[in-house]
């Protein structure tokens, strides 16, 4: 009797061990779980673009790589989300150019203000040589550029209180709101108004309790995390092309298979083809929905704001590389 007892002890044993050594990952069986984290709410383009990427990916790996998508900044905010890719706590997020530029100067390069025409022009831009190298300096952070998801182009909006924007006098002393971006905290210095620096998941509750007035972003961001119902105008501005860099951590990316690598590259083009759409069609159709929300629209004569900022890129002219300034104009 003891002896069968201790042989099936043994052999139940080695299949568990056989079992649990066998992959990688909680379940042993090998699957890698990776962590994507935003600091806009689902419906967010940026959001919607990854839900595919993570089907996508999951259905292509045969579910040996599957995605949790965590977004209105459960993983914390944008600052927090790229903190997260460089320390190993977050595997993916989507965030502005310019809240990388504080690891890397140069990625912030594509925030200048007014540098492109519209969003052909500015996708040109992005998917060429300069912002290639713009971006070269991220893989020291353990950052990986997968993607270039689009934001849109920044646009300024402001409370009863304030009124709205029609001209750059009327931008003078302004208190907004801007994310921890340097390029477009000069631009609003240039412009006569005072940036301060809130996370995003906070600006909602800032507008509400008047604790500030203004605050600027792209049109698809001010309607789909609902920025109309704390703002009354909405001044079409355009002053800051907004890419977003869809990014993985490098220490994961390395050690995927290469047939995984393919995959999520492939995958993440088609997220960046669907984001990019999404993004250039709700901006041309959300101008309406603002109004009819509400908003009070106004179009400033950008002539004045450009010629206002175009001292930007001399502002910064020792932290960029000169020969990507150089091949920048
Ligand atoms: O799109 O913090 C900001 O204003 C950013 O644009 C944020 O990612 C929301």
């Amino acid at each position: 009797m003891k002896s069968s007892k201790f042989a099936t002890f043994f052999i139940s044993a080695g299949i568990c061990i056989l079992l649990c050594g066998c992959g990688k990952g909680s379940d042993g069986n090998g699957t890698v779980v990776l962590k994507a984290g935003f600091s806009t709410n689902g419906s967010d383009p940026r959001v919607v673009a990854t839900e595919q990427f993570k089907k996508e990916v999951e259905e292509k790996t045969e579910g040996r790589v599957q995605i949790e998508i965590h977004p209105d900044s459960e993983l914390g905010a944008d600052s927090d989300l790229i903190k997260g890719v460089v320390n190993g706590t977050v595997d993916i997020t989507a965030s502005s150019a310019g809240n990388f530029a504080s690891y890397e100067p140069n990625v912030g390069i594509s925030a200048f203000p007014f540098l492109f025409d519209g969003f052909e022009d500015a996708w040109e831009f992005v998917d060429g040589s300069v912002e290639t190298k713009a971006e070269s300096g991220l893989e020291a952070y353990n950052i990986k550029v997968l993607a270039h998801y689009d934001n849109g182009f920044r646009c300024v909006t402001t409370s009863d209180k304030v009124g709205p924007i029609n001209s750059v006098a009327d931008m003078d002393g302004l208190v907004i709101r801007t994310p921890e971006n340097q390029i477009v905290m000069q631009t609003m210095l240039l412009l006569g108004a005072t940036p301060k620096v809130l996370p995003f998941n906070e600006v909602y509750d800032a507008l509400k309790n008047g604790t500030f007035d203004a605050q600027e972003n792209p049109i698809p961001v001010i309607y789909n995390n609902n920025l109309y119902e704390v703002q009354s105008n909405l001044a079409i501005t355009n002053h800051s092309y907004d890419v977003m860099l869809f990014v993985i951590r490098q220490d994961v990316w390395d050690k995927l298979s290469e047939e995984d690598q393919k995959i999520l590259e492939e995958a993440a083009r088609n997220a960046e083809d669907t984001d990019r759409e999404l993004i250039k069609n709700q901006t041309e159709e959300y101008v309406q929905k603002l109004e009819e929300a509400g908003m009070n629209i106004t179009y400033p004569d950008l002539e004045e704001f450009r010629k206002a900022t175009e001292s930007a890129i001399t502002y910064f002219r020792d932290s960029y590389d000169a020969d990507l300034l150089k091949l920048l104009r």
